[in-house]
């Protein structure tokens, strides 16, 4: 499959941007999304909406079928033993903050440690940040190496038999490390501890399969892997989840309600109280099959073909500070700053030539002060870019340079 004809599956690439080519480099942050996703949520809404698990009439049944028929897909396509370990849930998000707030309360006491490191998302940062502090538990973090990267010595020496949860990121969304998570995973089961992988910015971009990792939980969302906003996936092995409390109480996930006590539906149903998000789940389903029919290894490879090449043609712009690992240690995206010039300012101007970066502190206060900056500035890569978008960029950059050196001059 050619690749660079792709982006004709994207209509939002062939519209202008300040009368230019729209140059998208912020799919880190959400991807785009193709025609057949599109139509997909759009047909459901045609032909097949009704509330899932509930009408006995034949659209119902069409409704259910499609939800159900969508976690099958996403159980496939993470290698998931079944689909009742697959939790839909509105993202990445919902889902880390779902195992905090159930297995995290029930596990975690006095004392005990919970591991994570510097580079996390707020996301498996805070839930874990809060539930030490709920529980006094003690959070640790893995250092990291100068280049952004972690030392399994490390790992080997953090992680002990006081250890009940290990959380990493299995892609940083600033440095773009990509973390031995199967490694760091056997560590953690040597400890008995649990380990739970916020894979958002890697089941997007390469083959994920929870099976090899052996993980316990993996995370993730649907509209940074080309399917709509407001639908993610809690994966988790069926001998946790199903000791699991639900943390949403409500219509849909119930066996028997009492006056005064109720019981619970098997999972994954338990952990999705009230209407779900159907067409979101039935667009993710969509966007499994299309990600399923190019191949997440034909995906990889080309992202690793245009970071390798972003990587050298930045490397051009000598007031261009780089963050993060070398090219083969990172996933497909890259952090800078310009020296001298805050990070809004590089992406406004960029904006200017239709080019979108992401720029701020990228939900990673914590890692921001590691590097020492307030602020970065960030191009990630999926699918439907191509060399001629790095040119664009590293164009922009000169640009950029060249006005704030007069501007500030
Ligand atoms: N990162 C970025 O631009 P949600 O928002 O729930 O879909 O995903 C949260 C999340 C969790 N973990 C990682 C590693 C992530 O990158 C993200 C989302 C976006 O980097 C928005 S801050």
């Amino acid at each position: 499959m050619n690749l660079r004809e792709i982006r004709n599956d994207f209509p939002i690439l062939a519209r202008p941007m300040n009368g230019r080519r729209l140059v998208y480099l912020d799919s880190a942050a959400t991807s785009q999304k193709p025609l057949a996703v599109i139509e997909r949520i759009a047909r459901y809404y045609r032909e097949e909406n009704a509330n899932v698990h509930r009408g006995v009439y034949a659209l119902a049944a069409k409704a259910t079928d499609a939800y159900e028929g969508a976690r099958e897909k996403v159980a496939r396509f993470i290698g998931a033993g079944s689909a009742a370990e697959v939790v839909f849930t509105r993202g990445t998000t919902e889902a880390l903050n779902l195992v905090a707030s159930s297995l995290g309360r029930r596990l975690v006491e006095e004392g005990d440690e919970i591991v994570i490191t510097p580079m996390e998302h707020h996301s498996n940062l805070i839930p874990w940040q809060q539930l030490a502090i709920a529980k006094g538990a003690v959070l640790k973090y893995i250092p990291l190496r100068a280049d952004g990267t972690l030392d399994m010595a490390d790992v080997e020496r953090e992680v002990t038999d006081r250890t009940k949860i290990v959380a990493v990121a299995h892609v940083s969304n600033v440095l773009g490390t990509v973390n031995p998570v199967k490694e760091i995973a056997a560590v953690a089961h040597r400890h008995g501890a649990v380990i739970v992988v916020d894979a958002a910015q890697s089941v997007p971009h390469q083959p994920v399969n929870v099976s090899e990792l052996d993980c316990d939980f993996l995370a993730f969302s649907g509209h940074k892997m080309c399917g709509p906003t407001g639908i993610g996936v809690l994966y988790g092995k069926r001998r946790w989840l199903s000791e699991m409390e639900p943390v949403y109480y409500g219509g849909e996930m119930i066996e028997v309600v009492e006056l005064y006590r109720s019981t619970w539906k098997e999972t994954p149903w338990r952990f999705e109280g009230g209407t779900p998000n159907i067409a979101g789940a039935v667009g993710l389903g969509a966007a499994v099959d299309y990600l399923m029919d190019i191949g997440m290894e034909v995906i990889h490879r080309r992202e690793r073909e245009l970071i390798e090449y972003a990587m050298e043609r930045l490397a051009e712009l000598p007031d261009l500070e780089i963050y993060g690992p070398a090219a083969d240690r990172r996933a497909g995206l890259v952090t800078f700053n310009l020296k001298g010039v805050h990070p809004h300012d590089v992406a406004t101007v960029l904006d200017a030539e239709g080019v979108a970066i992401r720029a701020g502190h990228h939900c990673a206060q914590p890692l921001m002060r590691w590097l020492g900056a307030a602020a970065t500035a960030r191009a990630s890569v999926y699918l439907y870019n191509t060399e001629e978008d790095v040119d664009a960029l590293v164009a922009a950059l000169a640009k950029a340079k060249e006005y704030f050196t007069h501007a500030i001059g």
